[in-house]
């Protein structure tokens, strides 16, 4: 049928990734209203045909499971509404409902995050809980869902930066311009991120750790400041999820609120990199868990049971808050790196551009590698793994 055609039509476009250079260069110059118009009436479909292709690559028995298909349907709805716009027809009238179409879709898809993880936990109970399925799926669906959230990630940005540039300017922040700060004050964006986490921890465990953060700066002549162009929530996003990471582990490990350990943070900012490193005392894990906290599938294990006290949540989720907020990092031409040393604690390294220029977005393309991604039969490992240790190789962490 026709939308099939279009989604077709759309796909073989690649999506044109943008630097936060030119996001903000749009946003204080060169942007008005007809152009941004003009632009997403062609960006977000490609972008939202290049996903929509690659959904319909997952194994059947995922894409009929019904959060699965709510997610496929929104996208196919959201996709409908935005190629309903004629580019060239740039009157009020239609740019005014482009802007109410566009605030719809981010509603549509504001549990996207959620609905896709039950869909994943929906097929893994229905179709074996077991070996074989970590076994040919792991991959898989790390592949996938990095990259289905990474998409929407660079997607909600390009709604919002459209959505608060033009929109209601009673409600526009003063020193951002859309998402985006010119002047992201890097301490001051990790200390309010630790006050929110502290906020929860106190609830939780009626203590929480300080915070001791050391800034160097070789970059600029202000040695002990730290700013970059950068989105603030994002950044905020990611701080946020690694201190109630710290705190619950260094909480856990020092149950005598009298003598919990602090984190401590470093700030730096090189010519290339800007590093923000926080470091607990609670304890670390072994080397092979690092990993294991990163992977979608063995986060989506049965939770925890849940604190008696509904009013009370348990301080980090165990739930995709780790894989997304390497996300967020990678997005932009950073990273996100745990390093552990068990019996001791833990480091989280957040890398970020330091220059605006290298803080390009990194966005999915469909095409023919990602098909053959999806139809690659797993392979065995070629190292010998001693006999009477087999099964221990590929145990299901969660039986
Ligand atoms: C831990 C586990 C963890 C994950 C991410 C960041 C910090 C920490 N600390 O013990």
């Amino acid at each position: 049928d026709s939308l099939r055609q279009m989604i077709e039509y759309y796909s073989r476009f690649s999506p044109s990734p943008l630097s936060l250079r030119q996001f903000l260069d749009f946003a204080q110059k060169t942007g008005d209203e007809k152009t941004s118009f003009s632009w997403l009436r062609q960006e977000l479909p490609t972008r939202l045909a290049n996903m929509v292709k690659e959904m319909n690559r997952l194994p059947d028995e995922l894409l009929v499971m019904p959060s699965t298909k709510l997610v496929t349907s929104w996208y196919n709805t959201s996709f409908e509404e935005v190629i309903d716009f004629d580019k060239n027809k740039t009157d009020a009238k239609n740019i005014e409902r482009f802007h109410k179409v566009l605030q719809g879709i981010i509603q549509r898809h504001r549990n996207v995050v959620e609905t896709m993880a039950h869909g994943i936990m929906e097929w893994k109970e229905k179709c074996g809980n077991d070996q074989s399925f970590h076994q040919t799926y792991q991959d898989k669906i790390q592949y996938f869902l990095d990259r289905f959230y990474t998409s929407r990630i660079g997607i909600r940005i390009l709604i919002n930066q459209h959505i608060l540039l033009f929109g209601d300017s009673a409600v526009r922040h003063p020193n951002l311009y859309g998402t985006i700060d010119p002047n992201c004050d890097v301490p001051l964006v990790v200390e309010d991120a630790f006050t929110t986490a502290k906020f929860l921890c106190e609830q939780y465990y009626m203590g929480s750790p300080e915070v001791n953060v050391h800034v160097h700066n070789v970059s600029d002549k202000e040695k002990d400041s730290v700013t970059i162009i950068y989105a603030p929530s994002h950044l905020h996003h990611i701080c946020f999820e690694l201190f109630k990471n710290a705190m619950r582990a260094t909480m856990e490990r020092h149950p005598d609120v009298v003598d919990v350990p602090p984190i401590n943070v470093w700030i730096t900012k090189g010519g290339s990199d800007c590093s923000i490193k926080i470091s607990d005392a609670g304890g670390g894990a072994a080397r092979q868990m690092t990993t294991r906290w990163f992977e979608y599938l063995y986060s989506t294990a049965p939770r925890p049971p849940r604190s008696e006290d509904a009013r009370v949540t348990p301080l980090a989720g165990y739930g995709y808050g780790l894989p997304i907020s390497r996300l967020y990092a990678r997005y932009l031409g950073g990273d996100l790196q745990v390093q552990s040393m068990e019996g001791y604690g833990t480091d989280a390294y957040i890398y970020l551009k330091s220059l605006s220029t290298a803080a390009v977005e990194t966005v999915p393309v469909f095409n023919a590698t990602t098909t053959e991604q999806y139809r690659r039969p797993m392979l065995t490992g070629d190292w010998v793994v001693p006999a009477n240790q087999k099964h221990k190789q590929f145990m299901n962490p969660f039986n």
